[in-house]
């Protein structure tokens, strides 16, 4: 795809890069992809023998590998390869009535008893996710993301795809950067024009596309100012209050100064997302059914010797723990915003205490 041409010069330099809106791509065209009123660039596309991609996921910023072989096996998967062979476990299924699918972790609903998901998780079986899928295809209300990880309940032919993956290159990823174990294998089976918006997660990912193409905008963990993510104890902890089909600017005004980094994978493309990187993930437009692997590990421990400045993702950790710490204090969660706003409020502004 045309992106990596744009990048080749020096994918690594700081202000290289071409605007992502320049760039088109093989096997999909801009009309396929939503409409956001913020800039972007484009995120390199390099051979994983490439010592600059290597150079990127050291520092930690995003990557698209378009030749690891790493789900080589996976790639002849489609809905009939997988209805045949998964099994008859139950699968994880979100439904929504829009093409959003903002997460929300169930475990904290009850802090937040208003909240009203706009999707819902239902456990079903494999066959019954098709049927539902086939159903919104032609012109159900409803819309469905499958989004399950992977175990054992998996058929034989699926096993051994997965034994095929290329766990030699990934291993190595994870031991030459001292990551944590490998926590789980997301499968996600997706409608064409459905969105996954803006989150974080405090994890590192490595997103093997399988079928289809999705469009993956990123942004470094320092534009936490203009994301607005929900406070820790919601339900939608991590993810980002701002509508990108449209924003609030008197509510988000940070949100102006939002500049993203972005790429669209294909089947072979693997992305490295960045622990604490936001990402909106979007299956594209009339683009058929997307399949997607993910394989997210645990962070790096944090080392003995901390280096100042501190980088931006350890200054969000902070907050968190912050947020989590008040909330335990002060017994309610609800207690948090007003305590953290009466410290602040009138007597943080470094114009007025000068
Ligand atoms: O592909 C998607 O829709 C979302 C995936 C995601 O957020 C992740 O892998 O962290």
């Amino acid at each position: 795809m045309a992106a990596a041409t744009a990048v080749e010069a020096d994918p690594t330099a700081a202000d290289g890069g071409a605007g992502f809106s320049e760039l088109h791509g093989a096997g999909w065209t801009e009309s396929q992809l939503r409409k956001y009123p913020f800039q972007t660039r484009a995120i390199p596309r390099l051979s994983h023998t490439d010592p600059r991609a290597e150079l990127l996921i050291n520092k930690e910023e995003p990557v698209v590998l378009t030749d690891t072989n790493l789900v080589y096996p996976a790639l002849k998967w489609d809905v009939n390869y997988l209805e045949e062979n998964i099994g008859n476990g139950d699968f994880s299924v979100y439904i929504a009535e829009k093409h959003k699918f903002l997460y929300y972790d169930e475990k904290k609903m009850s802090n937040f008893e208003n909240f009203v998901p706009k999707s819902r998780r239902e456990d079903m079986k494999f066959s019954e996710f098709v049927e539902k899928m086939h159903e919104a295809q032609v012109g159900g209300e409803q819309r469905v993301y499958l989004q399950q990880t992977l175990n054992d309940t998996v058929g034989k032919k699926i096993v051994v795809d997965f034994l095929g993956f290329n766990w030699n290159w990934i291993n190595k990823q994870q031991s030459k950067r001292n990551w944590g174990p490998l926590t789980s294998n997301l499968l996600l089976i997706g409608m064409e024009g459905n969105v996954t918006p803006a989150h974080y997660d405090e994890q590192q990912n490595f997103f093997a596309q399988i079928r289809g193409h999705k469009r993956c905008i990123l942004f470094p963990p320092d534009q936490f100012d203009c994301l607005y993510p929900y406070p820790v104890h919601h339900p939608c902890d991590r993810q980002s209050q701002v509508d990108f089909e449209n924003p609030d600017y008197d509510k988000f005004p940070n949100f102006k100064n939002v500049v993203g980094y972005e790429t669209v994978v294909g089947p072979g493309d693997v992305l490295y997302i960045p622990m604490y990187w936001w990402h909106h993930i979007e299956s594209l437009l009339n683009g058929g059914v997307t399949i997607t692997v993910n394989f997210w590990y645990k962070g790096a421990p944090t080392p003995k010797r901390i280096e100042y400045p501190l980088k931006a993702h350890q200054k969000v950790a902070i907050m968190r723990n912050i947020e989590k710490m008040l909330g335990e204090a002060l017994g309610d969660p609800h207690e948090v915003g007003p305590l953290l706003n009466m410290m602040i409020k009138g007597r943080y502004d470094e114009q007025a205490l000068s």
